[in-house]
């Protein structure tokens, strides 16, 4: 007797397979899908963590600026504000464990007792790092809206900076909209931006050029609209007229595009007193020096193409002095051995600029970073150092 078996028909063989095998892609990608959120989940908690830690330790390196710009108003008041402690004491990790860690010690044969058992001291992941800036070193933009004396060097300074023949190229550059503009444009256009007034200024730039202290207003009040420039944008919108409060809101001003912003943005404040020029002595910044004495009509001659390689030699002589005298003295020149030494080298400052800047500084922006694995968190502060302490002026975590 034979037993007849059932064998199931090649199409119903080829669905078992085929149910099979789809069941098994699903059960995989259901698999990966899961074993991968998991890990992102892992992942980003770590992140969270690191996060947290790389905040706090640039917040640390935050506070730890704000005590030496605290013992930086002391030295101002007892070195005439030519000892800059922000210059010279780095704000680094490294050096913090190196301190704590009892390593400097040994390293001078000394016995830094206990320091380095204290548990926690000086014991942490990851780094921070500071670097502080007196705005007192910088264009404050704001002065193009202030009293004429103030006004006119500031624009004058404006201009010798952005106006420098090595920017040419930038400015025979198109923006987005197909236009180029000029510097006095821009100028133009961020006076008006603040000026209470609803009407495009005229400025001429060859005038405040050839006489950047001359009492008389640098901005001539217009009969046309201001707000016509950004009219014609795709989302139009007004001019803000009222001081700026962050350098960023120049993004704004019509003709400031990112290379602007990226050329010029670290030479500008908003912070500084409107009614002073920059601080002379804290001036470390070789294109902001060079803007100083170029904007001085006694020296124009130094300034076109064919003085320039002379006066950049003179800057970079400047610059060697400078550094070794703080290097020794933990002193910087003050305003009037800045002028003496730039005279003995030909190139003039002005009484009427010298008696129109900053005496003192009190207003400083820190840039703040703290490291942990591969996060990185950035504190920007400004902060003011007033007769009852210290005043927050701009705090903000990137
Ligand atoms: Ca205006």
């Amino acid at each position: 007797m034979s037993t007849r078996r059932t064998h199931p028909r090649h199409g119903e063989r080829g669905m078992a397979l085929l149910m099979v095998l789809v069941t098994i892609a699903m059960l995989t990608v259901a698999v990966v899908e899961f074993l991968h959120q998991s890990r992102v989940e892992l992942q980003t908690a770590a992140n969270v963590r690191d996060r947290a830690k790389a905040y706090y330790l640039a917040r640390s390196a935050a506070n730890f600026s704000r005590l030496i710009l605290y013992f930086q108003g002391q030295a101002d008041r007892m070195s005439g504000g030519t000892l800059k402690l922000y210059q010279l004491i780095p704000i680094e990790s490294d050096l913090t464990k190196a301190f704590t860690s009892g390593e400097l010690g040994d390293a001078f044969g000394l016995k830094a007792e206990g320091l380095e058992k204290k548990r926690g001291f000086g014991q942490f992941d990851g780094s921070f790092s500071a670097t502080i800036e007196d705005e007192y070193a910088k264009i404050n933009l704001n002065s193009l809206d202030s009293i004429a004396s103030i006004a006119s060097p500031a624009v004058a300074q404006l201009v010798s900076l952005i106006a420098a023949p090595r920017y040419k190229p930038m400015w025979e550059a198109e923006d987005a909209e197909g236009q180029t503009h000029t510097p006095a444009d821009v100028v133009m256009a961020i006076h008006d931006w603040i000026d209470v007034d609803n009407t495009a200024d005229a400025f001429n730039p060859e005038a405040v050029v050839a006489d950047p202290f001359s009492q008389s207003g640098v901005f001539v009040p217009g009969t046309g609209d201001e707000d016509s420039r950004y009219d014609m944008l795709r989302s139009p919108y007004k001019n803000k007229n009222n001081p700026l409060l962050t350098v960023d809101e120049l993004h704004n001003v019509r003709g400031v595009g990112d290379d602007f912003m990226d050329e010029f943005g670290s030479h500008f404040t908003v912070y500084s007193d409107p009614n002073l020029l920059l601080n002379l002595s804290s001036v470390n910044d070789p294109m902001m020096m060079l803007a100083v004495l170029c904007m001085q009509p006694e020296n124009m001659a130094l300034c076109t193409e064919q003085g320039l390689p002379q006066l950049l030699e003179v800057l970079a002589l400047f610059f060697e002095f400078r550094n070794l005298m703080q290097m020794s003295t933990f002193s910087v020149p003050n305003a009037q051995a800045i002028a003496g030494f730039f005279s003995g080298q030909g190139a003039t400052l002005s009484p009427y600029f010298l008696k129109n800047l900053a005496p003192f500084s009190d207003t400083f922006s820190i840039q703040a970073e703290g490291s942990v694995g591969e996060v990185r968190v950035v504190l920007r502060a400004v902060v003011k150092n007033t007769n009852s302490g210290q005043e927050i002026m701009y705090w903000r975590v990137m």
